[in-house]
């Protein structure tokens, strides 16, 4: 099983960019109001940071589900009832199309109607709001940033490790975006957490062991969303990990030069697939699975 593989794997990437973050972040969140904490949609837990966590403390704060328009539709509002159960504002987005900009500005006035009313009573127009955005690495805090201010203010790729450094930027006259550089933690003691988050884009794909990777990936796949599996390429047997391989190899003629089929290939060709989600609307956590 896939779930006994994990447990030997390891994935140690904690660049020193993101130590340094963490420790800015911890001297910068005194100034700022509330926190926009992003998670990814298709795995809402596991892209919890803990040490963002720690850092956040009880700032005030929104969630943001990103990237909504990968996840499983059915699974995602499930995550929203949770997450909204539990006292924090939760709002799934796609953030190249939703109207990210009205969005993310009511929901900080909603959550900082306090500060706002006290303003205003004091005779202020404008009731500045300042928002740390912060969550791991490739989770679109750029993105979000550059969709509130509908400008390209922030730069954005699809990689991890892209902002180095925690900038300012005025969105509007009433709030300023503080983005910051995506930061892993030092060392992954649930390995399955660090699989889903290689399987999201957030962890760099040259330290990864894409073999057990792949094999937690096919598994689940099979066992949850088989119809997507064998719909792209017309797979019969997705009994083993090797099976689909060579289901994939046969499939887009992934040959060696031998001849042979070349799993290899055939399998860094799905790992890109899946993470790109390129085979439809994958969610890799559900709420009645991970209590
Ligand atoms: N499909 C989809 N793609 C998104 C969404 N949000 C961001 N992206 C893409 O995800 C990639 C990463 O976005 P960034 O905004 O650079 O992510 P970041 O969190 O700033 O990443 P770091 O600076 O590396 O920590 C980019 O290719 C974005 O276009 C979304 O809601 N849906
Ligand atoms: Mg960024």
């Amino acid at each position: 099983m896939a779930e006994d593989r994990i447990s030997s794997l390891k994935i140690n990437w904690y660049p020193g960019h993101m130590t340094k973050a963490r420790r800015e972040m911890e001297e910068k969140i005194k100034l700022v109001d509330m926190v926009i904490e992003l998670r990814d949609a298709r795995a809402p837990l596991s892209s919890i940071n803990p040490v963002l966590s720690e850092v956040i403390g009880n700032k005030p704060k929104v969630i943001i589900l990103a990237k909504k328009d990968r996840a499983d539709g059915r699974i995602t509002p499930l995550w929203k009832q949770r997450f909204e159960g539990e006292g924090n504002k939760t709002i799934a987005l796609d953030l190249l199309k939703d109207n990210v900009s009205k969005i993310i500005s009511d929901a900080c006035q909603e959550v900082m109607r306090d500060k706002i009313a006290k303003g205003k009573s004091r005779g202020l127009k404008h009731v500045e709001i300042k928002a740390m955005v912060v969550g791991i690495p490739n989770v679109g805090k750029s993105t979000l940033i550059n969709s509130v201010s509908r400008k390209k203010m922030a730069k954005t790729a699809d990689h991890p490790g892209v902002t180095r450094s925690l900038t300012w930027i005025k969105v509007s006259s009433d709030v300023a975006l503080m983005d910051t550089p995506g930061v892993l933690w030092p060392k992954f003691d649930d390995q399955e957490v660090a699989v889903k988050l290689a399987l999201c884009g957030s962890i760099k794909e040259d330290v990864l062991p894409l073999d057990d990777i792949l094999e937690y990936g096919l598994n689940y796949l099979s066992s949850h969303y088989p119809e997507l599996l064998k719909g792209r390429y017309q797979l019969e047997d997705l009994s083993s990990k090797d099976a689909i391989l060579k289901g994939i190899a046969e499939n887009r003629k992934c040959l060696d030069a031998n001849g042979g089929f070349d799993l290899n290939r055939a399998g860094l060709l799905r790992f890109r697939e899946i993470k790109n989600g390129v085979l439809g609307n994958i969610s890799w956590e559900r709420p009645d699975e991970n209590s």
